[in-house]
């Protein structure tokens, strides 16, 4: 049987961004996080065909647009990826909102705002246009906290590292310069995602974190390596690991918004500051600590960040059951 997704491809900040606007299924539950487990329980073959070689490749990610399941919300969105649903993807859900509003394919309630529910809960946007086009999108995303400092882990073959763990819509380990890590050029990308992915399995097995108030978001699934920035006016520079062999073309959204969350709780941002973020490639997002925010009894922040999308055409994908290869494959 042959199955046609209608997408918009583009990316954000160079990060790949995959907009399935036909062929979305039918998907059941009372809000996004429900959604998400029914999309991975009874459809996750779409997620895979799309996002694994050979219609997608290491760094794919994207999602589809749904109804809102509340009244005062626009639009609600899932994230596919090749590491699978992310709870809330920031680089995604920017190219998203721009892609669904240069087609029609979202109608603001009030122009130039809009309320959108993720899986990890509901995030306020702004963006402005230019002409035909979203020429910014800014997130009010959800709260971010850190959740662990100082983990310590000996990483074989580079040395022993002291790790923290931030959430910002995913739970990131984050690795400052220190002992063998002094930077991302002296790493270079291969070196990136051969140690991220130890270094991941490496906390995954010392310490599990769970969101204080939605225990279905729980794990260390992103490592981030921090620099100091290259360009001007920058604040910092990252490189984001996830999948199996993906780096972050973009600044990172759920990364930022962790890493300024990392940054107030350590005494070095505070609220009403700007944080602007280079990415291993060095795009930018624009960072700010909105205000402080309470996950349950555990202090963290209300974090924005900002940035913009490039649609780069329409792309039509069959996925037919003839192909061995219909559900993707990935090579490690
Ligand atoms: O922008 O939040 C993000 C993100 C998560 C994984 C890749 N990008």
């Amino acid at each position: 049987m042959r199955h046609t997704f209608f997408c918009i491809d583009g990316h954000t900040a160079g990060n790949p961004v995959r907009l399935v606007a036909g062929g979305a299924p039918l998907v059941r539950g009372g809000s996004m996080g429900e959604r998400r487990q029914d999309f991975l329980d009874r459809f996750d073959w779409i997620r895979t065909s799309l996002c694994f070689e050979p219609r997608g490749h290491d760094m794919m990610s994207g999602g589809f647009l749904y109804p809102p399941t509340q009244p005062d919300s626009d639009i609600g969105i899932l994230f596919i990826e090749t590491s699978g649903c992310l709870p809330m993807c920031g680089h995604g859900t920017i190219g998203l909102i721009t892609f669904g509003l240069e087609n029609g394919l979202i109608t603001p309630r009030v122009p130039g705002k809009l309320r959108v529910e993720v899986p990890a809960g509901t995030i306020d946007i702004e963006y402005g246009t230019e002409g035909d086009r979203v020429a910014w999108v800014r997130i009010r995303n959800v709260p971010s906290y850190l959740a662990a400092e100082g983990i310590e882990i000996d990483v074989p073959g580079f040395g022993r590292l002291k790790v923290d763990v931030a959430y910002g819509g995913n739970y990131y380990a984050i690795i400052e310069p220190q002992g063998p890590y002094i930077g991302l050029d002296a790493l270079g990308a291969s070196r990136i995602v051969d140690l991220s992915r130890t270094i991941r399995s490496l906390m995954q097995a010392a310490y599990e974190p769970v969101h204080p108030v939605d225990d279905r978001i729980r794990g260390v699934s992103h490592v981030m390596w921090t620099d100091r920035p290259k360009g001007e006016g920058a604040d910092g520079r990252n490189a984001v690991f996830y999948g199996e062999r993906a780096i972050d073309r973009s600044p990172c959204g759920t990364g930022t918004s962790a890493r300024m969350a990392h940054l107030v709780a350590k005494g070095r941002l505070q609220v009403g500051d700007r944080f602007v973020h280079e990415s291993y490639i060095c795009s930018r997002f624009i960072g700010r600590v909105e205000d402080n925010a309470m996950l349950g009894d555990t202090p963290g922040i209300i974090p924005s960040i900002e940035g913009s999308a490039i649609a780069t055409g329409f792309n039509t994908i069959w996925v037919d059951q003839a192909d061995s290869f219909w559900n993707g494959f990935s090579v490690l």
